[in-house]
Order: C-alpha cells, then structure tokens, then sequence
C-alpha cells in the first residue's frame, strides 16, 4: 500500500494500517536490534518506518506516544552486564531526500538565525558504541542499546586494534574521565571472510556486515572477537573542553589516537551539503565499508547548545539517508545447484542488471522455506539489492508484476544431476543429495580439491574441469594426477605448451601442506579454518585418519559435528578409496611442522608458579613433544601441573576428573617422554 491510497483512505483503514505496521515494525526492531538477525533488509525496514510517519502526520489522532516513531532503537539483551551512559545517547533524525535537508536547513536558520556552518561526515552502518577512558586509559565499552542503557562489551572491544588503550598526550591536559563514541563496523572484505568461515563450519552466515558487526560485538569469547577484523571511526567526545566545533572534535579525536572518518566536509551553506550529499550517492560503493546516509551537524558547539535537542534527537543534527540501491529486475528461472557436499540450493536465475557497482546476473535463493517465504516465481518482477555491496538478495516480489500464469515453485524431490531422492535431515533447511557417486557433487569437489586454499594446481579451473568429466578423463582426485599431455590437447584451448605446463603444474601439487590437503577433502564442516587445527594437532594424515571420534573431541576447536563428520568420513569406503587411490597416485602431504611427538593431542594446562623451571621452558617443552598448552582446564585438558598457589584452575580439574600433576610429576613425565624415540 502506498501513501497515494491512504490520503482517500478512511481513517478507519488507516487505524488498522497503523496498528498493522506499529507491530510489524516492533518485530523487526526486536528481531534487528535484540536478536541480531533482521528478517527484512534496512531499505525495507525503513520504507515501513516512512509509511507509518507519514500516516501518523497524515492522522495526528493515530499518533501514541508508544509508537515506534516516538521511539528509536531496541531494548539491550540479557547476555551482557547493562550499563547506564552518563549522558544518553541521542538518536537522529532522518531525511530522505535533498528537499528534507532544505527543511531542515531552514528549521535552523529559523531558530538561530544565521549558521556558521556544517559538518558533513559519511554515516556508518555500523553499531554505536561509547569507550570511557580514565585518567587516559581504556576502561570500558558500551553499546548503545537504548540509548539510555546499553550493555558492557569492554573484553570485546579491547580487542579492536584502532581503538587504543592509553590516548596520545593532548595540548592542554585531558580531563579524568573521558568519553568517546562512534561507530564499530566491520569492513566488507572482512564480512565476506567471516561469512565465508561461517558457512564452512555449516553455521549460517550474517545477513549484512552491520550484523556481522554485531555479532561480533556481541561475542562471549572476547577470541573470536579479535579474529574478526572489526574497526572503528569516531565522531563525539564528551566533555568537550575547550573545543568549539565539531569539525576540532574530529581534530581532537584523531590527535588522541582515534580513526576518524577522512571523508568530511565542512560546508558553509546547505547547497554545499547537498553537493557533498551527491557526490557520496555515486561514490559510496567504492569505500571498504557500508555506508548509509550523510550525518549533516550544525558546526559550532555554541550553536549546538542554542538549537538544543528534542526528545532525544538534536535539533542541530539529521540523518541523510541514501536512496536504496534497489532495483527491478525479472527471475528468469530458478535453478538447483549441487554443492561438493551434496546440499542444493536454489539459485534465482536473473535478467542481468547492475547494483551497487556490478552486474548480478544469478542470486541465491538459500533454500526452499526462503523461497516459499519470498514466494519467488519463475517469470517474478523482483527487488534485488546486495547486502553489504557484496551479496545480491531478493528484497521481493513485485506483486502487480507477477505473470498471470505464475505458479508457486517447488523444490524438486531428486537430485537434479543423478536423479537421488534427496533428503531433508531433522532440523536442517537444506535438502541433500546424499550419493556420493552423484556427478555434480563430484564435478563440485574436483573443483574444490584444485582450488585455492586446497591443492591450489594453477590453471585448473572448473572449464578444464569440466571438459575432463565430459570426456571421462577423471571421476575423482586420484585421477587429476594421471592426466596425460596428450588427453589434454583434445581439450579445448590447449597447445603442446599449455598442456606441459599444466602437467607440471599438477605434478608439483603432490606435496601440498597437510592442512591444504584436509580441506582439499572437501569433508562437510572442514573448511580451511578447521583444516589449520586439525593439521596442527594431528601432523599426519596417518595419524589423522586413525583418530577416533573422542580423539577428534580432544581437539580444542573441534567440536561434535565436525568430530563426527571427520570420524564417519574416514570410515567410509568411498573415503578410504579417495585416500587410497591419492597415495597411488603418488599424492603425499608434507607434515605439519610441530605436529607428531608423543604428546600429540594433548592439552596441558600449568597453573600456580613453577619453581625448577619457568612456566616459558615448561610450555616450550611441551610443545616440542606435540602436546598443546593452554590456558584454560575443560573435559578437553589432558593433565594439569599445580605449581604453588594454584588457584580455581586446580579446582576446576578437580571437578571435572582431569588428572593433576605436582611439579616433579610433571618434570619427570617430561624428562621420559623426551627420552623416548
Ligand atoms: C555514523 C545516533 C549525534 C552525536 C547524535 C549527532 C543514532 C547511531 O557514522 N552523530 C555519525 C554517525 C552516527 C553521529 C550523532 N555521527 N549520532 C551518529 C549518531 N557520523 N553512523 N548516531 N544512532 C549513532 C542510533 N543507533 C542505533 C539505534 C538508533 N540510533
């Protein structure tokens, strides 16, 4: 329904639009802010917010002051401690087009007469976040939450690189306690990353990189918070001293140690700012980061205070949001696509169109309750944008669009390359093909095991690949080594030198690091991520392969799904076979360094202070017979040593049944294993 129809609409109809859109809009709020994982994107989100702002103007009667309107951001989930901000922290305004900004202009000029001038800085779409320094030094970190109350992430975001610990001396002293707030966001090459990581350990990726960020704010272990590659940019301080515009907050901030956005502009006019408003429309796609909107600021402090705020929004501030990169586009065909493991996926086949920057010519459709959600259809007009510039998406169907003879798509019951039942496993969204000889699965795998990050064998692609299967030349890994020059100049595209060279170049991937070759594999849930640990644990295929289920459970990292793929793959026969027949072929991973020894696979665990040795030398020492010290004592600890005063580790293991060495144990247990062979 659009604003066109509501104006003749009776009230009546409105009320019930209102109420309808107030409580989708909470659910959403809820879904985005407290769950982090929005259902819709932003763009659509927002176009619900505008509809029901502009109902409400049109029927000020229907206006309540529990309105999502009246009201900006969720309510801070449980997980984390909730801490107060000193000062709340405001909301802002939105405008959502050049003749909004005029408006607003003109709102401040009315109220103050003539303005000094704007500050105009690129909006992050990242999270909100105020960092407390005491006496300079790093001491705490806060969401935003509601504004009002936020949640304590400090562990988390201590592990953000650009966020420093101690401020840089300042030109006249800093005050004891210190507030910085910006935006912590994660870099889209950083969200492909992660998503990436994700998928591989069959856990669903983020939806955009805000979420990402999110998510990776909102870690429990501060670890995998570091791995995530999270950055910031910062724009407020408080108390501000002695500064008088925005524009020296950025100075200061950047002076103090701070990132600070290098994409601002002071304008002295709003036709200044409307122009910076334009070149950033067309540019924004080029910046490592999502970006949605222009923060448009009064400059001057003084001005600030003299506009003042009104419940919670700064008079002297508006949010400038970027038009949606959406666009229409028709679902030529929908097709189901084969992965290595054998999960299908429907993939929305598109008439070729350009969004944020490049052509999007196919789209994933994830899986069959997504399509149904969607309700996508052959023959569909549809809203298609990229989340985080990166991953195209179907926004919806464009109902008035639809072709009259549109039927609702279904997910086929076989396997569309070997016609298997495929099989939907309790609790999964996915339906697999579940045959390990089924043609697609093993053309997905060839191309995996060449692949970068697995034997990496240059100029083997998925054409070369392709003609290889075609013509019955390779059905499995083993079979890329036996390839002669000769097949290959009946290929298309080779010569005598493409062909030697490419012969070459599969030979020298014979020796290929351990973890390459276990994710070369392709076993579900190992990625190259998993494949590093097992490698590092494990040092040998041998040894590997020998390992049982509860072996593979004493990894640190490895957890029951993987354990229990890993463990039912090498008992496989056709897993047997594929190793097998890559010994044959002459194929041999090169041992992972500080892999074997007699202390493989074991975590020790040392706690309290040694006295014979030093906890560096204990550890070395460790490691060197192939064992793993960590830090922290779980059913996955294999010993630990009690140094004196050993502390709530010892108590732990007492609990849990670990075994627990004095220091002498534990020097003699050593001394023996270094002696044996
Ligand atoms: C940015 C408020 C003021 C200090 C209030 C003017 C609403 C998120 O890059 N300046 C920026 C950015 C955000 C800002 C202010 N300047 N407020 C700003 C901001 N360059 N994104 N925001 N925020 C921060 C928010 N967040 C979650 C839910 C509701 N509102």
């Amino acid at each position: 329904m659009d604003t066109g129809n509501i104006e003749t609409a009776f009230p009546e109809q409105a009320r019930a639009r209102v109420m309808a859109l107030r409580e989708e809009l909470e659910h959403h709020s809820r879904q985005y802010h407290v769950l982090d994982a929005p259902e819709i994107t932003d763009a659509e989100y927002d176009r619900l917010f505008r509809e029901l702002v502009d109902l409400e103007s049109a029927y000020p009667d229907l206006q309540t002051a529990d309105s999502p309107t009246q009201r900006v951001g969720g309510e801070p989930a449980a997980t984390f401690t909730k801490v107060s901000h000193r000062t709340s922290m405001l909301s802002l305004n939105n405008a959502f087009n050049p003749d909004e900004v005029r408006d607003f202009g003109a709102r401040v000029e009315r109220a103050i007469g003539a303005v000094s001038g704007y500050v105009c800085e690129l909006k992050i779409d990242g999270l909100a976040m105020s960092i407390t320094y005491s006496r300079g030094s790093f001491v705490r970190a806060a969401t935003r939450g509601n504004g009002v109350e936020g949640e304590d992430v400090t562990a988390n975001v201590r592990t953000i690189r650009s966020v420093p610990r101690a401020l840089a001396p300042l030109d006249g002293g800093l005050p004891d306690e210190l507030e910085v707030r910006g935006e912590v966001y994660l870099p889209k090459g950083a969200f492909a990353a992660t998503n990436t990581r994700l998928e591989e350990a069959g856990k669903p990726g983020y939806a955009n990189p805000r979420s990402a960020a999110a998510g990776a704010v909102r870690q429990l272990d501060p670890t995998v918070t570091a791995g995530r590659g999270l950055q910031t940019f910062m724009y407020a301080i408080d108390p501000p001293g002695r500064i008088r515009s925005q524009a020296e907050v950025l100075e200061t901030l950047a002076a103090l140690g701070f990132r600070v956005n290098p994409h601002r502009r002071l304008a002295g006019s709003i036709d200044e700012v409307l122009a910076f408003l334009e070149h950033w429309s067309e540019r924004r796609h080029d910046l490592d980061y999502d970006t949605d909107g222009v923060v448009i600021k009064v400059a001057s402090l003084a001005e600030q205070a003299e506009l003042g705020t009104i419940s919670r929004a700064p008079r002297w501030a508006i949010a400038y949001k970027f038009p949606p990169e959406e666009h229409e586009t028709q679902v030529l065909d929908i097709h189901v696509q084969v992965g290595r493991t054998g999960a299908v996926t429907p993939v929305a086949v598109l008439e070729p169109t350009l969004v944020a920057g490049s052509t999007v010519r196919r789209c994933t459709l994830h899986n069959e309750d997504e399509v149904a959600r969607k309700d996508v259809r052959i023959g569909d007009t549809v809203l298609l944008h990229k989340a985080g510039d990166v991953i195209p998406e179907i926004v919806r169907v464009i109902l008035e669009k639809r072709p009259k003879d549109a039927t609702p798509w279904q997910m086929p019951e076989h396997c569309p390359a070997c016609d298997t039942l495929l099989v939907r496993e309790q609790g999964e969204v996915v339906r697999r093909c579940l045959n390990p000889l089924c043609p697609a699965q093993r053309r997905e795998l060839l191309i995996h095991f060449a692949a970068r990050g697995a034997t990496n064998i240059e100029g083997l692609g998925p054409a070369v690949i392709d003609q290889l299967l075609d013509l019955g030349y390779v059905t499995e890994p083993a079979d890329l080594f036996r390839v002669t020059a000769e097949q290959l100049l009946t290929l298309e595209g080779f010569a005598e030198r493409s062909a030697t060279k490419l012969i070459e170049s599969i030979a020298s991937r014979r020796r290929v690091p351990l973890a390459r070759f276990i994710n070369a594999l392709a076993i579900r849930h190992v990625g190259e991520h998993t494949a590093e640990t097992l490698a590092a644990h494990f040092g040998s295929i041998d040894a590997l392969s020998a390992a049982t289920e509860d072996d593979l459970l004493g990894v640190e990292g490895i957890g029951a799904v993987v354990a229990a793929h890993m463990a039912a793959w090498f008992a496989s026969a056709e897993g047997r076979a594929v190793l097998e027949h890559l010994r044959d072929a002459g194929v041999e991973p090169e041992r992972a360094a500080g892999g074997g020894g007699p202390w493989s696979g074991q975590n020790w665990v040392i706690t309290g202070s040694l006295e014979g040795t030093s906890r560096v030398d204990a550890e070395a020492r460790i490691r060197a017979l192939g064992g793993n010290p960590t830090s922290s004592v779980s059913r996955k600890t294999h010993a630990v040593v009690a140094g004196a005063s050993p502390g709530s580790k010892l108590e732990k293991a007492q609990r849990l049944d670990v075994r627990v060495l004095d220091e002498a144990q534990f020097l003699a247990e050593l001394e023996a294993a270094e002696g044996s062979p």
